[in-house]
């Protein structure tokens, strides 16, 4: 393998091209017309337009991406996350065409694409499942008989589903009819496929998913968990690895059901196996991702394995240089993602351009981005500016890494996600490892963040009532700093 095209753009694209790069593989980028300029066009040793900036003509084209494999000579496709990544008739289509899709079969993304199928492919192993229906629900009666059953409060989901589209809580049987409808009309209207099916629902979850290893020899092996359960309304904002719940058996015990689920469809490449985790510790498998996903960078700091790299000797046919028992967890690492979103408007999302934009640096501090000061943030694609990494001994060294990176962290001109990240690492609850999926809606409003300006506001006042008084402590370093601190950080929360 001695060139690769990365169809995707952004901060994967880079991530994904650097690992290429240390393997003596040469890059080809694809662009929009929208990023023209932008920095995985820079880094690529060759790069080529495929279209308009809406993703409907460009980045989700597959014969565009094909023909730019062609016109360079690129043996082989990375699709990174989003886009054409788990798009079955894609993968299809690159075998097809003589290409390599670094990662995984287009049976085993179409199995794992519908989480009926999905169920159904893990059935096979003992696989802890949540109680509900195997099928999807055809006949209403007969589903209420099975709600009732299953016992209420239930979840109708939508099988073809993903990011909680098409998802209903239903509290009471006389209420089932109707959130029924509804999630059969949103499921065709967003997928195009209406089955839904019921599971009962687990009120106070926690997100735990399991990263696995698949080669071509039939080995594979996991890569531990990784916790999202900061998240709102199905958008992980903060991950973590380890987790800070799981006990060790637990941890072994969610490894091998992931191990057996990948297996379960012969799995190749890297996957990620998702579970809920009740409060009562007993977890239940959900779905699986057959993608690299946004959060890998913490497993990739817990476990020293580049996943890009992995991935790619996967394609190339090699074996996995090690076995489960090889794999150890070391030290802890926290990711937030850094969001052109305002939280003290309700996460809108916000446009404009990169005004100041200067990254923190130091030990323990990996930042994945797409952007350089000065650039707009496109309305086209995803508003993920940067995902901020950090890593520690323990998960305690972590968040303080984190809330240090967040200070450092200096954005203008764009309203982002970073005080939001300070104010969940400085919450007792997070601290403490006691939350689950509703911690933002539990604990988190617009003003949250604004005692923060307040305090920031009347150091400032103070200041500057004390250099009224004495100006010599103006001549201060400190207080310089502090003024200056203050003036950006007003900028930065506003
Ligand atoms: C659930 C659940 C409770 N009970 N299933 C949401 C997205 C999809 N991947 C699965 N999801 C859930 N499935 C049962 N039976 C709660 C959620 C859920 C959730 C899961 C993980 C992370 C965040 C979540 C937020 C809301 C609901």
């Amino acid at each position: 393998m001695n060139k690769i095209l990365v169809a995707n753009r952004g901060e994967i694209a880079l991530r994904i091209m650097r690992s290429a790069r240390e393997m003596g593989i040469k890059t080809v980028a694809v662009y929009s017309e929208a990023d023209r300029e932008a920095l995985h066009v820079l880094y690529a040793d060759e790069a080529i337009c495929i279209g308009p900036a809406p993703s409907n003509q460009s980045y989700l084209v597959g014969q565009k991406i094909i023909d730019a494999c062609k016109v360079t000579g690129a043996e082989a496709i990375h699709p990174g996350y989003g886009f054409l990544s788990e798009n079955a008739s894609f993968a299809r289509l690159v075998k097809e065409s003589g290409l390599t899709l670094i990662g995984p079969t287009p049976e085993a993304m179409e199995i794992m694409g519908n989480k009926l199928s999905a169920k159904a492919a893990a059935l096979k192993y003992n696989i802890p499942m949540v109680p509900g229906t195997e099928e999807a629900i055809t006949d209403v009666e007969e589903a209420k008989i099975r709600a009732v059953e299953v016992g209420f409060p239930i979840l109708i989901k939508a099988a073809a589903g993903g990011g909680g589209k098409g998802m209903r809580v239903v509290e009471q049987a006389s209420d089932f009819e109707e959130q029924m409808q509804l999630a059969v009309s949103e499921a065709t209207s967003a997928f195009g496929d209406g089955s839904v099916f019921i599971e009962r629902y687990v009120s106070s979850p926690r997100h735990i998913e399991i990263q696995v290893l698949g080669d071509t020899h039939g080995n594979i092996v996991h890569l531990f968990e990784r916790e999202c359960s900061i998240q709102r309304r199905h958008q992980k904002v903060i991950e973590e690895a380890p987790s800070s719940i799981l006990t060790q058996e637990i941890r072994e015990k969610m490894g091998a059901c992931a191990v057996d689920v990948a297996r379960s469809v012969n799995y190749v490449g890297a996957g990620t196996v998702e579970f809920i985790l009740d409060e009562n510790l007993d977890f239940f498998f959900l779905e699986m991702n057959t993608r690299l996903q946004v959060e890998h960078p913490v497993t990739e700091m817990i476990t020293g394995l580049d996943l890009v790299k992995e991935q790619i000797k996967i394609a190339r046919g090699e074996k996995l240089s090690y076995k489960q028992e090889d794999l150890k967890i070391n030290g802890h690492a926290l990711e937030l993602r850094v969001y052109a979103e305002d939280p003290e408007n309700n996460f809108l999302p916000d446009i404009g351009i990169l005004q100041t934009y200067s990254t923190p640096k130091g030990n323990g501090v990996r930042v994945d981005d797409g952007f350089k000061q000065g650039m707009e943030i496109p309305i086209y694609y995803d508003p993920m500016i940067a995902k901020l990494i950090t890593y520690g001994k323990d998960r305690e060294e972590a968040i303080e890494r984190m809330i240090r990176a967040i200070d450092e962290y200096d954005i203008t001109g764009i309203k982002t996600t970073l005080a939001f990240g300070k104010f969940v690492m400085q919450h007792g609850a997070f601290k403490e490892g006691k939350f689950d999926t509703h911690f933002v809606s539990k604990y988190f409003n617009a003003d949250s963040l604004k005692h923060e300006d307040e305090d920031e506001a009347l150091m400032a006042a103070l200041i500057a009532a004390l250099s009224l008084k004495k100006p010599e402590v103006m001549q201060s370093q400190n207080q310089t700093a502090a003024i200056s601190n203050w003036r950006k950080n007003r900028v930065k929360f506003n």
